[in-house]
Protein backbone atom coordinates (compact mmCIF):
# COMPACT_ATOMS: atom_id res chain seq x y z
CA UNK A 1 0.00 0.00 0.00
CA UNK A 2 1.05 3.73 -0.76
CA UNK A 3 0.17 6.48 1.11
CA UNK A 4 -0.15 9.49 -0.92
CA UNK A 5 0.19 13.06 0.49
CA UNK A 6 -1.48 15.48 -2.16
CA UNK A 7 -3.72 18.33 -2.98
CA UNK A 8 -5.60 19.00 -5.61
CA UNK A 9 -2.84 20.85 -7.83
CA UNK A 10 -0.83 19.75 -10.88
CA UNK A 11 2.44 18.59 -8.77
CA UNK A 12 -0.03 16.46 -6.81
CA UNK A 13 -2.22 15.57 -10.24
CA UNK A 14 1.23 14.11 -11.48
CA UNK A 15 1.66 11.91 -8.38
CA UNK A 16 -2.07 10.67 -9.08
CA UNK A 17 -2.18 9.79 -12.89
CA UNK A 18 0.91 7.75 -12.40
CA UNK A 19 -0.61 5.86 -9.17
CA UNK A 20 -3.73 4.95 -11.19
CA UNK A 21 -1.76 4.36 -14.76
CA UNK A 22 0.12 1.47 -12.79
CA UNK A 23 -2.98 -0.03 -10.64
CA UNK A 24 -1.39 0.60 -8.01
CA UNK A 25 -3.33 0.64 -4.52
CA UNK A 26 -3.04 3.64 -2.45
CA UNK A 27 -4.85 6.17 -0.09
CA UNK A 28 -5.17 9.87 -0.35
CA UNK A 29 -3.88 11.68 2.69
CA UNK A 30 -5.01 15.29 1.67
CA UNK A 31 -3.16 18.21 2.81
CA UNK A 32 -4.82 21.44 3.18
CA UNK A 33 -2.90 24.52 2.62
CA UNK A 34 -4.99 26.52 4.30
CA UNK A 35 -4.25 25.00 7.53
CA UNK A 36 -0.54 25.18 6.27
CA UNK A 37 -0.27 21.49 7.14
CA UNK A 38 2.61 20.92 4.45
CA UNK A 39 4.78 22.58 6.81
CA UNK A 40 3.64 20.72 9.73
CA UNK A 41 6.42 18.98 12.02
CA UNK A 42 4.99 15.85 11.02
CA UNK A 43 4.52 16.47 7.35
CA UNK A 44 8.52 17.76 7.14
CA UNK A 45 9.53 14.30 8.17
CA UNK A 46 7.95 13.14 5.32
CA UNK A 47 9.07 15.84 2.74
CA UNK A 48 11.58 18.30 3.95
CA UNK A 49 10.68 20.45 1.18
CA UNK A 50 7.08 21.18 3.26
CA UNK A 51 5.28 20.33 -0.36
CA UNK A 52 2.99 18.20 -1.95
CA UNK A 53 3.15 15.70 -3.06
CA UNK A 54 5.16 12.71 -1.25
CA UNK A 55 4.22 9.24 -0.59
CA UNK A 56 5.14 6.54 2.03
CA UNK A 57 5.48 2.97 0.78
CA UNK A 58 4.36 0.75 3.07
CA UNK A 59 5.40 -2.06 1.98
CA UNK A 60 9.33 -1.16 1.46
CA UNK A 61 10.10 -0.47 5.29
CA UNK A 62 7.52 2.89 5.08
CA UNK A 63 10.17 4.13 2.41
CA UNK A 64 9.25 7.90 2.19
CA UNK A 65 9.09 9.80 -1.48
CA UNK A 66 9.29 13.05 -2.13
CA UNK A 67 9.34 15.68 -5.65
CA UNK A 68 7.11 14.52 -8.32
CA UNK A 69 10.01 13.40 -10.64
CA UNK A 70 11.30 11.36 -8.17
CA UNK A 71 7.33 9.89 -7.10
CA UNK A 72 7.35 8.95 -10.84
CA UNK A 73 10.47 7.31 -11.17
CA UNK A 74 10.36 5.06 -7.99
CA UNK A 75 7.06 4.18 -8.41
CA UNK A 76 7.81 3.06 -12.48
CA UNK A 77 11.15 1.64 -10.92
CA UNK A 78 8.93 -0.36 -8.61
CA UNK A 79 6.41 -1.83 -11.03
CA UNK A 80 9.06 -2.04 -13.79
CA UNK A 81 6.19 -0.31 -16.02
CA UNK A 82 6.79 3.53 -17.59
CA UNK A 83 10.79 3.30 -18.02
CA UNK A 84 12.21 1.31 -20.46
CA UNK A 85 14.87 -0.52 -19.42
CA UNK A 86 17.05 0.34 -23.00
CA UNK A 87 19.63 2.77 -22.13
CA UNK A 88 18.54 5.25 -25.04
CA UNK A 89 14.86 4.62 -24.75
CA UNK A 90 15.76 4.93 -20.54
CA UNK A 91 17.49 8.60 -21.43
CA UNK A 92 14.05 9.54 -23.42
CA UNK A 93 11.89 9.12 -21.08
CA UNK A 94 14.38 11.15 -18.42
CA UNK A 95 15.08 13.60 -20.34
CA UNK A 96 11.15 14.74 -20.99
CA UNK A 97 11.05 13.92 -17.39
CA UNK A 98 13.73 16.21 -16.42
CA UNK A 99 12.11 18.85 -19.08
CA UNK A 100 8.80 18.81 -17.55
CA UNK A 101 10.51 19.70 -13.87
CA UNK A 102 13.17 22.01 -14.77
CA UNK A 103 11.28 23.73 -18.17
CA UNK A 104 7.35 23.70 -17.63
CA UNK A 105 6.78 22.58 -13.69
CA UNK A 106 7.95 25.80 -11.96
CA UNK A 107 5.91 28.27 -14.91
N1 LIG B 1 9.44 20.48 -7.17
C1 LIG B 1 8.31 20.07 -6.34
C2 LIG B 1 7.28 21.19 -6.33
C3 LIG B 1 6.16 20.87 -5.37
C4 LIG B 1 5.26 22.07 -5.19
O1 LIG B 1 5.60 23.21 -5.52
N2 LIG B 1 4.07 21.78 -4.65
C5 LIG B 1 3.14 22.84 -4.38
C6 LIG B 1 1.75 22.51 -4.95
S1 LIG B 1 1.81 22.25 -6.71
C7 LIG B 1 3.00 23.04 -2.88
O2 LIG B 1 3.12 22.10 -2.13
N3 LIG B 1 2.74 24.28 -2.47
C8 LIG B 1 2.56 24.59 -1.08
C9 LIG B 1 3.71 25.39 -0.51
O3 LIG B 1 4.64 25.75 -1.28
O4 LIG B 1 3.66 25.70 0.68
C10 LIG B 1 7.70 18.79 -6.91
O5 LIG B 1 7.75 18.61 -8.12
O6 LIG B 1 7.20 17.96 -6.13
Amino acid sequence: MIDLYTASTPNGWKASICLEELGLPYEVNFIDFTKSEQKADAYLDINPNGRIPAIIDRDNDDFAVFESGAILIYLAEKTGQLLPTDAKERSCALQWLMFQMGGIGPM
